[in-house]
């Protein structure tokens, strides 16, 4: 791994939707395709505490998240105080933060670790935008996630987008301890690395 090549590691899964919709082997294909190299992989039924370690419990990204819902919320005309009982964007923030856990451990997920030069921008790039609509084709969350933020929040349930990927190389590091023992996870050369 040279530094001039900015090899890293990130860690990706694939959501209960993503499952449940048959999606696992085109998700992984696309990662492969890219060039970037897997080197850790399992299907695990995760536990809602599992998924309470694995989401940042800081005030900021709880913050950022409720903010973002609150933005959705003002875009469709929904009434954030009716709905939620609170515009407070840290409140709103832990309540989206329950129904991800909620929703992540509703059925299996792929775990899945990837190396390769600039891994975290790279398949947070093949992802897509976060929410559906915005996302552009030709990622996987524009090709194949069709749900809306604002029938989510109304209906009080995350937005079903097929998969997670970390967002920095803090999250990167923590997903990836948290979700694989250091003996499960396999370096190797790919052909013509
Ligand atoms: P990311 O998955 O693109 O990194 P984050 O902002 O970190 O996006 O949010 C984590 C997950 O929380 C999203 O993938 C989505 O499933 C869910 N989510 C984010 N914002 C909302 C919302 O406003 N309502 C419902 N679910 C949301
Ligand atoms: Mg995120």
């Amino acid at each position: 791994m040279s530094s001039q090549t900015q090899s890293e590691r990130t860690y990706f899964m694939i959501k209960p939707d993503g499952v449940t919709r048959g999606l696992i082997g085109e998700i992984i294909h696309r990662v492969e395709q890219r060039g970037l190299k897997i080197i850790a992989l399992q299907m695990v039924q995760p536990t809602k505490a599992q998924m309470d370690e694995h989401y940042p419990k800081d005030e900021a990204w709880i913050t950022r998240i409720g903010g973002k819902t609150l933005s959705t919320n003002e875009k469709y005309h929904i009434d954030t105080m009716a709905q939620m009982g609170t515009t407070d964007p840290f409140e709103i923030g832990k309540r989206v933060r329950g129904w991800l856990i909620d929703f992540m451990a509703s059925a299996p997920v792929v775990k899945v670790v990837v190396e390769g030069p600039h891994a975290i921008e790279m398949i947070r790039k093949l992802a897509g935008n976060t929410m559906p609509a915005l996302a552009e084709m030709g990622t996987i969350r524009g090709d194949y996630s069709v749900d809306s933020a604002a029938t989510a929040n109304r209906e009080g349930r995350a937005v079903q987008n097929l998969v997670h990927a970390s967002e920095t190389p803090e999250e990167a590091a923590h997903e990836i301890s948290h979700w694989f023992a250091p003996e499960d996870v396999h370096p190797y050369r790919r052909t013509g690395e």
